[in-house]
């Protein structure tokens, strides 16, 4: 999928949908910019090369492929084919990669992305802060927020895989933990970080969005003896967070984005 046919201010090569991404597209959206996001879905990704200039691979050159074949490091299983020119750019070699527009530099981290984007903003405004004490304060969102999206990804990938109590059990901790520093965020100030819309509500939104993705497998978890931690008296439990939520998903900066995606989940 190419969402934008012209060079964008940024690109981006990710599976799609993913939450991840709509971090950037959402800054896109607010800062009036263009962005080029290439890939395709999880299972397709393992057909493409990864490379600045992403692309599906023939079967042929697939089973070719001697240079660039390499075992899948986290979230991803068996084959993928990353160029060198791809790994000196992203050194950790994950998914989604951003790159500047000649290709010349990666960045990595959907975080960092977002800021990348937030700072070639057209449109003056609040969004990434307007002096260092905000700025720094919404990065200290955007770094708890990592935190907890390291667990997430722990946790699903045993979702997909095999659950053990432990995973299980610190990784409600870690819900516990971020729903309840943004509940609390979220009752002294109408955004997250203060009285604007800014980064971190867009993260909070995204990485809730990807969590929701746990009610699509929820009679799997159950069948092996465990709950859905993002259930639905979450929401009583943090309303602050899941009013701002579902308010900001409906926005226009977000829907395109947001609105499918959950309603992809709620349809499974
Ligand atoms: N915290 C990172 C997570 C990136 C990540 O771990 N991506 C995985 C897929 S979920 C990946 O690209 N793995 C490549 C591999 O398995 O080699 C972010 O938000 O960008």
């Amino acid at each position: 999928m190419s969402e934008k046919t012209s060079e964008g201010a940024l690109r981006i090569f990710s599976y799609t949908p993913n939450p991840r991404i709509f971090k950037a597209s959402i800054v896109a959206r607010l800062c009036d910019l263009e962005i080029d996001i290439r890939g395709s879905s999880v299972q397709d990704l393992a057909k493409w090369l990864w490379d600045f200039h992403a692309r599906p691979l023939t079967t042929s050159e697939i089973k070719e492929d001697k240079d660039n074949a390499r075992q899948s490091r986290i979230g991803f299983k068996g084959t993928l084919h990353k160029t060198e020119e791809f790994l000196k750019a992203h050194p950790f070699g994950t998914v989604p990669a951003a790159f500047s527009p000649d290709g010349s530099i990666g960045i990595f981290e959907s975080n960092s992305i977002m800021r990348a984007v937030a700072r070639l903003k057209k449109k003056p405004g609040p969004l990434y802060g307007t002096n260092p004490f905000s700025t720094s304060r919404i990065d200290s969102f955007l770094d708890v927020s990592l935190v907890f999206a390291n667990q997430t990804q722990k946790y699903f990938m045993a979702v997909f895989g095999e659950m053990t109590p432990e995973v299980w059990n610190e990784s409600e901790m870690a819900y516990i933990t971020y729903l309840s520093g943004m509940e609390d965020a979220l009752e002294t100030s109408p955004f997250v970080a203060g009285n604007e819309l800014t980064l971190a509500d867009i993260c909070l939104v995204c990485e809730l969005c990807l969590c929701m993705m746990e009610r699509k497998f929820m009679r799997e978890l159950e069948k092996q003896g465990f709950q859905c931690i993002l259930d639905e008296r979450r929401e009583r439990e943090y309303p602050n967070v899941f009013t701002h939520f579902y308010r900001l998903v409906k926005t226009a900066a977000f829907e395109p984005d947001c609105g499918p995606y959950l309603a992809s989940m709620r349809n499974a």
